[in-house]
Order: C-alpha cells, then structure tokens, then sequence
C-alpha cells in the first residue's frame, strides 16, 4: 500500500501480506530525537562559508547526540568541519580525513560520547543512495579519519554528528559538507515511493504514524519474520534501532532512535519513537538494528505533511 499524497497516514499492509501480529505491550517506552528545539547558529569562520540552512541545537537533558535540524551548514555555534580530503573515488574504499575547527583556528580535540561514540558520520548522495553510516577514528591533534566506500560516483553529502567541548562546554552539532565521488557518472535513482513496509534481510519492518512537519509525531516500527514478531533485536550504539532520515531534495538530517529502556538481546517487536521534522515533504529513512550479531539496514520513503 503505498500513496503519493503527502500526508497519508502509514497502516498496515492488507491482510494478503505477512501480518504482524503484535503485542503492543513489548514496546519500548518511546524515544526520539528528533528536533527538542533548535537555535540556529551561524557562526561562520572565516574562509568556511555555510552550504545550506542548517541548524545547530543545545542538547535536551538526556539527548545529547540527538541533534533535531537540517544538519546543512558547514559551521555553526563557533565550530567549521574542515575537510582535509577533497574527493574520494568510487568503487573502492578511501580515507576520508576532517576536522572540526574551533573559532580560534585550531581542531577540536575534546569531545563527548553520545550514542556510544564521540562522532557518528554519515555519508549519502544527493538522491538519497549510497547510505554508509560510520565512526571515525581521531587522533591526538584532532584529525578524524573514515574509510568510505562510495560504490557510485557523483555528488554526495558527509554529516558529522557530535558534541563538542570546546573550552569544556558541550556544544551538540550536525555540520555537513558537500562530497564529491569521483568516477563515471551514473544517473540519480529515482525517490522509491512511500510505502509503510520495507524488508531487510528477511525481516519485515512496519510503519505506523501520520508524520508532521514542525511537531511531535509518534510513530512506531513492528519488526517481524517470516509473519512472526521478532523479540530478539540486539542493542546497536546503545538501542534497538538507530534512525537516520534525510529530506529529498536539500538532504537536511533528522535523526531519530528508541529511547526506551535496553535489556540485553530482547529488543522487538515493536519499537516507538517520536519524529520531529522540520520541514515536510519526503525523507529517506534508514534503519539500522542488529540481529543474531548482524547489522542490517532497512530503508524507506516517509511523507511528512
Ligand atoms: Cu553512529
């Protein structure tokens, strides 16, 4: 069941396909990150001009690494991603190398752990393919660096997602930069249609919920296999599942996950969470949860109206 209305509300798929027959009591307590409230910051460094509209956001109490917002500008609240790679090819794996500059000119070298890790970097192109989703590696002068593997070629964008302490104060941040792939080109793929069900190695994943731009929009994710609920999802950086979205067409970053409780390998079948976009239109959502020791991930177009 899919529509093209912007709005619609995601049910579940007709009774012809697998149920998922749920106990809703399993769920989680929700969680979200989504947006807790933004206050853009535009501090641009000089020689660092902004690409986009994003925004930088104080950490709600429990949310550090939650950061709501575009996520589309190269500097904010002081802080500039500096890229030191200027292209990667596709392919193949590389070394992308960054930093984060501090007003005064010099990298960052003190962060905080959010998620289980001091930086989350994501890597995705302009039409929402080639999702890769990792954790560098920083070392003592503040040099970050990632082995990428872009399998197309063409314009990308990298995310960095993190708090900072710069002179000991957490700053929580999404700046991003564009990225160019270098090698033949490739056409842009096609957005996929919304649709309230998507599959991942076996599993089937469910979505619930009438997603709204500029507010609180509960929404949950059934995971069941084989039309059976799954309850044996296993922590991945500290939750059972871990939500990334990007707006087609500006790829501004909403990031979502359970909050709930996390008990061990028990995770499922049914996973809340509370979305704050802020703008409507379409996203592609990516989720990322561990099974029997493996990571999969999932992906779907979601409608915010
Ligand atoms: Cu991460």
């Amino acid at each position: 069941m899919t529509s093209h209305s912007w709005g619609f509300t995601l049910r579940r798929p007709p009774a012809r396909r697998p149920r998922a027959v749920l106990a809703a009591g399993l769920a989680a307590t929700a969680v979200l990150v989504a947006a807790c409230g933004s206050t853009a910051a535009a501090g641009h460094a000089p020689g660092a001009p902004a690409t986009g509209a994003g925004m930088a956001s104080q950490p709600m109490p429990g949310m550090a690494g939650d950061i709501p917002g575009q996520g589309l500008l190269a500097a904010a609240s002081g802080l500039t991603l500096r890229p030191l790679t200027g292209s990667v090819p596709a392919g193949q794996a590389s070394a992308y190398r960054f930093q984060i500059i501090q007003a005064g000119g010099s990298p960052l070298t003190r962060y905080q752990t959010g998620q289980t890790r001091l930086l989350h970097f994501y890597l995705v192109r302009d039409d929402l393919t080639g999702f890769e989703h990792l954790h560098p590696a920083l070392a003592a002068g503040g040099t970050w660096t990632v082995r990428v593997r872009p399998a197309e070629a063409g314009s990308y964008r990298v995310f960095t997602q993190f708090t900072g302490l710069p002179a000991g104060k957490p700053v929580s941040l999404v700046l991003s930069r564009p990225l160019t792939v270098a090698g033949p080109a490739t056409p842009q793929a096609p957005l996929p249609a919304p649709s309230p069900t998507t599959q991942a190695a076996g599993y089937t994943l469910t979505i619930t919920g009438h997603l709204q731009a500029g507010r609180d929009s509960p929404m949950t994710i059934t995971v069941t296999r084989h039309g059976h609920p799954v309850t044996s999802l296993q922590p991945y950086l500290g939750a059972y599942a871990h939500l990334t979205a990007f707006h087609q067409g500006d790829l501004g970053f909403a990031h979502l996950h359970p909050s709930g409780p996390v008990h061990g390998d028990h995770g499922g079948p049914v996973l809340h969470f509370r979305a704050v976009l802020p703008e409507s239109g379409r996203y592609r959502l990516f989720v990322q949860f561990q099974a029997g020791g493996t990571l999969h991930t999932a992906q779907v177009t979601l409608p915010a109206s």
